[in-house]
C-alpha cells in the first residue's frame, strides 16, 4: 500500500474484486469546463463507465493525498474551489508533498493511475504542439508522457486549437502508438476527422487491449494514444470552427496569455465564440471516450 494514495471506496472494492477500472483526470473538471457544468460531465462520465461495466476512478491531489476516485462530496468540493493548481509530472511530487490540492493534466493522471495499477484513462483531448511551437516552444508534457508511463488514454485526439501536424510529428518521433478508432483519419476533438491520416487504425477494443499488452510483453515502455471520432450528432465542423479558433488564438496573444493558462483560456473563449456550442461537444466526446475506455478496461482483465 502506498501511503500517499488514497482510493475511494468503490475503487478500493473494485481492486479488491479485480474489477476493470477506468482513470478520469481533472484539470478538465477544473481548468477545462465551467462550474456547474464540470461536476455535472464529471458525474454523467463516471456514471457512463459503469452502465459500461467498469468502475470509474477520477484522480486529484487533494489536501497532499493523489485520490484515485473521488467520494461524490469531494468531486463537488474539488468542482468549486478557486485557484486550483493544475498538475504535470513536474509539479506532481511538490504538490503532495506540500499537502497541497492540485488537478491532475493527462500526464500527471498517467503517472497516477499507473501507480494505482490502472492501465485505462478517459479525457477529452490531450495537450501537443501549440500554434506557434517553433517560437514559443509551447509543447504539452502529455506527449512525453506516452513514452514512459504504460497507460491507453482514450481522448478525440489532441485538441483543435493545437498545431495538429507538429503534434502528430512529435507524437511519430517519440515512438508512441496513435490508433484511430474505426477510422482511416485523426479526429480532431470538436470534429470527428481531420485532413491527417491514421498512423494505426483499430476497430475493436478487444485489439486495443491486445496491443496494449502485447507493449507490455515486448518490453516496450510507455502507453498508446487511441483517437476516438466525437459522435456525429454531436460534432461542430471544422469549417465552422476553424474562424472561431483564429480569434481566440488572436486573443490569447493580445491578452499576453502564455504557459499553462494558453489551454484553459483558449477553452474558455471558444466557448464565448460558440456561444456554448463547444462545450456541448466537449461533453459528448468525453462521454464517448470514457464507454470505448470501459471496454477496454474488460477486455484487458478478460
Ligand atoms: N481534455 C479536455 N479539456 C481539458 C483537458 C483535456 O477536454 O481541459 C486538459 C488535460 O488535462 C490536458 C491539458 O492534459 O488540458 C493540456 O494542458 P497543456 O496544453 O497546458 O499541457
Ligand atoms: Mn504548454
Amino acid at each position: 500500500m502506498m501511503p500517499h494514495i488514497a482510493y475511494s471506496s468503490e475503487v478500493e472494492a473494485a481492486k479488491a474484486e479485480g474489477r476493470p477500472i477506468v482513470a478520469l483526470e481533472s484539470t478538465i473538471i477544473t481548468h477545462g469546463m465551467p462550474f456547474p457544468q464540470n461536476v455535472e460531465t464529471a458525474r454523467l462520465v463516471e456514471q457512463d463507465i459503469r452502465d459500461a461495466g467498469a468502475v470509474p476512478a477520477t484522480i486529484a491531489v487533494m489536501d497532499g493525498k493523489i485520490h484515485v476516485g473521488l467520494e461524490p462530496d469531494e468531486l463537488t468540493k474539488l468542482a468549486q474551489a478557486k485557484n486550483v493548481a493544475k498538475l504535470s509530472r513536474a509539479d506532481l511530487a511538490t504538490c503532495v508533498a506540500d499537502g497541497r490540492t492540485g488537478a491532475t493534466t493527462v500526464a500527471a493522471t498517467m503517472i497516477a493511475a499507473h501507480l494505482a495499477g490502472i492501465s485505462v484513462f478517459a479525457t477529452g483531448g490531450i495537450g501537443g504542439a501549440h500554434r506557434g511551437a517553433e517560437h514559443s516552444f509551447d509543447i504539452s508534457a502529455d506527449l512525453q508522457e506516452f513514452t514512459k508511463t504504460p497507460v491507453t488514454v482514450v481522448a478525440a485526439g489532441a485538441k483543435a486549437i493545437l498545431d495538429l501536424a507538429k503534434t502528430y510529428e512529435l507524437l511519430e518521433t517519440l515512438g508512441v502508438p496513435v490508433i484511430a478508432y474505426a477510422q482511416d483519419t485523426l479526429p480532431a476533438f470538436w470534429s470527428r476527422t481531420s485532413e491527417h491520416a491514421a498512423p494505426i487504425r483499430m476497430d475493436t477494443s478487444a485489439d486495443i487491449a491486445s496491443a496494449h499488452k502485447m507493449r507490455q510483453a515486448l518490453g516496450l515502455q510507455g502507453g498508446q494514444l487511441i483517437c476516438n471520432p466525437i459522435p456525429a450528432q454531436d460534432e461542430i465542423k471544422s469549417e465552422i470552427l476553424a474562424p472561431l479558433i483564429d480569434q481566440a488564438l488572436q486573443d490569447a496573444i493580445d491578452r499576453n496569455i502564455t504557459a499553462k493558462a494558453v489551454t484553459p483560456y483558449l477553452l474558455k473563449r471558444i466557448f464565448e465564440l460558440t456561444e456554448g456550442r463547444s462545450l456541448a461537444a466537449n461533453i459528448a466526446l468525453v462521454r464517448n471516450n470514457a464507454r470505448l475506455a470501459a471496454q477496454i478496461a474488460q477486455n484487458l482483465i478478460e
